[in-house]
């Protein structure tokens, strides 16, 4: 621990003196993490079964990852869109043919790609489908999470994400999700309708999937009133829940594909969006951008990501170790009365607990799991989610599997 000078309450410390009280962690203070593990300052070892909320899917420190990291931070990090650099058109192409789309607009951050993806859609309905200008709208679903800026949380429906927050920005229409009938209704009813947001798995309404059939219906509704079918796959893509992306469950193929999170393996932040000529010739120059978007760190980086999830079939372990998980959890669900339900895709999954007579009861389950070596993070107060890094085996899976049926019993 050769960075660590401080004791873990004195680091959590500072952090409470001098850091905005925007987050409540566990108190865990790490300073390493490995592959499916991470190090706290005392030298304790955890599963991580939050992978930075599936950025790290391909596990911590990944060597190919990293390695493109550093070489090309020595090279050169940075140039911005104002001069051409050696790393990004390799990007572009690569990414593109990888997704098979036309054309990518990088960016850095899941929230930015989103912004990217409503801006996209809006300029597409105003110069091609000729919706009357600043009429477009745009559906999304309740309990949606696509990121914290202030026109995203405006179609927000949680109070903490959108409270106070206002003037809210118009021209979102919120529906059940779930629920294809009220997208057609929407869809038969409002002409101006430019888009359809929609995260394939619920993320933060913990790995809320909805029934088969749903995503590749709206597509259909989509595709038949001309309004652009927009997957956030910030969370479910890149091998997340079995598949490439989670709409290949469905073999849906989006009109405007969001990513982010794992797009880096979690070593830096980086985002795209993806979409045919048709719709990402809508941007012209000067009209969006960034920065950082495209930087040849990320451009490099990002190729090491996709290629390590393809060369070490990560899908495939992702579908494997969470159909054994989702198994063991429903045994677990017959055994104890605190375990209510279990549900999830591949290795995005969620265990329901049953709080009525402890309110805090997912908090202090993940509490005592962080004690006995695995880190998981609750969302609303009964619902624990488990996204290990998808390169995590069979035997450190069972491992696993005996810390939170330990726990939880
Ligand atoms: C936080 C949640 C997860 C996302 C989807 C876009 C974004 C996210 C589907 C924005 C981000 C994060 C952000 C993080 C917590 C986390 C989260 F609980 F809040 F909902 F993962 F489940 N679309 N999700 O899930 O991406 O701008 O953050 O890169 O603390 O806000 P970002």
């Amino acid at each position: 621990m050769e960075f660590t000078t401080r004791s873990a309450a004195e680091l959590i410390e500072l952090e409470n003196q001098h850091g905005a009280h925007n987050y409540h962690p566990l108190p865990v203070v790490l300073s390493e993490g490995k592959g499916v593990h991470v190090w706290d300052v005392d030298g304790k070892r955890y599963y991580d079964f939050l992978s930075a909320y599936s950025a790290v899917n391909q596990g911590h420190g990944h060597p190919r990852i990293v390695d493109a990291l550093i070489r090309q931070s020595l090279r050169l990090s940075l140039t911005s869109r104002a001069f051409y650099n050696d790393r990004l058109g390799v990007y572009e192409a690569f990414i593109t043919e990888y997704f098979g789309y036309d054309k990518v607009l990088p960016m850095n951050t899941g929230a930015e790609a989103v912004e990217t993806a409503i801006k996209l859609c809006r300029k597409w309905a105003y110069e091609r489908k000729g919706i009357a200008e600043n009429q477009a709208k745009i559906v999304v679903c309740e309990q949606n999470f696509h990121g914290r800026t202030t026109t995203i949380v405006s179609f927000s429906v949680d109070p903490d994400a959108y409270g106070h927050y206002g003037p809210y920005t118009p021209g979102f229409v919120v529906i059940p999700y779930n629920d294809v009938d009220a997208l057609r209704e929407v869809l038969e009813n409002e002409p101006d309708v430019a888009g359809f947001l929609v995260e394939p798995i619920q993320g933060e309404a913990g790995a809320r999937v909805p029934g088969e059939g749903y995503l590749s219906a709206c597509h259909a509704l989509c595709k038949h009133y001309n309004v652009l079918f927009m997957a956030d796959e910030v969370q479910t893509g890149l091998a997340r829940t079995g598949r490439l992306l989670a709409c290949d469950h469905e073999e849906v193929r989006p009109d405007i594909l969001i990513l982010g999170k794992a797009l880096s393996g979690g070593v830096y932040p980086v985002s795209a969006v993806l979409a045919d000529n048709e719709y990402m010739e809508v941007f012209k120059p000067g009209q969006h951008g960034s920065t950082f978007g495209g930087n040849p760190v990320a451009a490099a980086v990002a190729v090491a990501a996709l290629e390590v999830l393809r060369e070490e079939r990560l899908a495939e372990n992702a579908q494997q170790m969470g159909e054994y998980f989702r198994g063991e959890m429903e045994q677990l669900c017959q055994e104890s009365p605190v375990a209510v339900a279990v549900r999830g895709k591949g290795l995005l999954n969620a265990l329901i607990v049953n709080n009525h007579d402890k309110k805090d009861l997912a908090w202090d389950i993940c509490l005592r799991m962080a004690d006995h070596g695995l880190l998981a993070k609750p969302t609303h107060t009964n619902i624990i989610r488990f996204a290990p890094p998808l390169i995590i085996t069979r035997e450190e899976m069972k491992e696993c599997i005996a810390i939170i049926r330990q726990c939880v019993r």
